[in-house]
């Protein structure tokens, strides 16, 4: 048996010295590069007030930063859960302080099929204790260079047209401060409410972008001002016309056709799955914001958890194949986020039909990758 005898084992060949790619073109190594230029203190400070509300740990716990009583990120699956684990901001008043502000829309009697998205605020709040407040392709930690607060939920009652005039009042008041408001629903029929509270804090006109497997552009359903219809509403608002409002993502089975006739006549923009297949997601993002912003002083973004393919997001009222797929989605809703948006909701999660979480993980995902975009881009933050 020689020296050269492999003993069948297949060696790959040796390795040149040249390497064949530069490492640092890596997006990889550059996002770890700009982690080395983020700020760690408020993590610190939080470290240190751990310690002195929660108590020292036991003598015996050598990482000295671990606190008796859990208080702050740590550990993940510990501790109340508001959205981030973000201070839980009791008093409304003092919502000026903060860049952004998490608002809860606990309603569901627009619902159409299952109901259970009242629900939806609890969970994404729950599992969002899944994520820290850094993300690693971004470079951005949202702790030190946000300031977010939860304000706990909206007082929303067993009417369908009260609860929309509690809802404006809420995002109105948060508006008004200077303070993003981000609306984690709650049925899609709170996205009249929600624009109008968002409308008539803007002097000039608001532009839509629409995330959606529906239209939810008609008139009424079953009546009433359903989850089928707030486009339909939101777009009588004069200063949001209907020529700024793109849907994305609109197909299937489940669109009624009085609404596609309410999107044809108040010449909406329309994109279908096929469309974002057929032209892709840049150019998806560069078509949805040259015609939401047209004549306009900003955009509200609604994200329609249902939007994406329900393999991914069971936990939905009216679930649909064929949707977008996460990473499209996310990717879409960064490249709007890149330009400033006024606020956002995220809808439809009804935690009672989701699998291990995970339509309530995307709904948290895609709140936390628009603020860390907006802010990259250096269009929030700063309080
Ligand atoms: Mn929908």
């Amino acid at each position: 048996m020689g020296f050269f005898d492999n003993h069948g084992v297949n060696y790959r060949r040796p390795i040149q010295d040249e390497a064949s790619f530069e490492r640092g073109d890596l997006h990889g190594i550059q996002a770890a590069a700009k982690e080395a230029g983020l700020s760690t203190a408020r993590h610190d400070e939080e470290i240190r007030r751990n310690l002195e509300l929660g108590l020292e740990a036991a003598p015996s716990i050598g990482d000295r930063t671990i606190s008796t009583f859990s208080r702050g990120e740590l550990p993940h699956y510990a501790g109340i859960n508001t959205f981030l684990k973000l201070p839980y901001l009791e008093d409304v008043n003092r919502v000026g302080e903060y860049d952004v502000a998490i608002m809860g829309v606990p309603f569901d009697i627009g619902t159409t099929y299952r109901s259970g998205t009242r629900f939806g605020p609890q969970a994404i709040r729950r599992i969002s204790a899944l994520y820290q407040t850094y993300n690693y392709e971004l470079g951005v930690d949202l702790r030190e260079q946000l300031k977010m607060c939860d304000l706990g939920d909206v007082f929303t009652i067993a009417n369908i047209e009260k609860s929309f005039d509690q809802i404006t009042k809420a995002v109105s008041h948060v508006m008004s401060k200077g303070t993003m408001p981000v609306i984690l629903g709650g049925d899609h029929s709170i996205g009249f409410p929600c624009l109008r509270g968002v409308a008539e804090n803007v002097e000039g006109n608001v532009g839509i972008i629409h995330l959606d497997r529906h239209i939810d552009i008609q008139e009424k359903d079953m009546d009433e001002r359903m989850h089928t219809t707030p486009w339909f509403h939101a777009t009588n608002i004069p200063n949001a016309p209907a020529v700024n409002l793109v849907q994305i993502g609109i197909g299937g089975w489940q669109v009624p056709r009085a609404g596609v006739q309410v999107g044809r006549e108040r010449g909406t923009t329309i994109m279908t799955i096929n469309d974002v297949e057929s032209l892709g997601i840049d150019k998806v993002a560069e078509m949805a914001l040259e015609v939401a912003w047209k004549g306009a002083k900003t955009v509200y973004l609604s994200f329609d958890i249902d939007s994406i393919d329900c393999g991914f997001v069971p936990g939905t009222g009216w679930p649909e194949p064929g949707g977008f797929l996460p990473r499209e989605a996310l990717k879409l809703m960064g490249l709007v986020a890149k330009e400033g948006i006024a606020a956002m909701e995220v809808v439809e999660v009804a935690p009672a039909y989701d699998i291990s979480d995970t339509t309530a993980l995307l709904a948290a995902r895609a709140v936390l990758d628009v603020l860390a975009t907006m802010v990259d881009s250096g269009k929030i933050g700063g309080k």
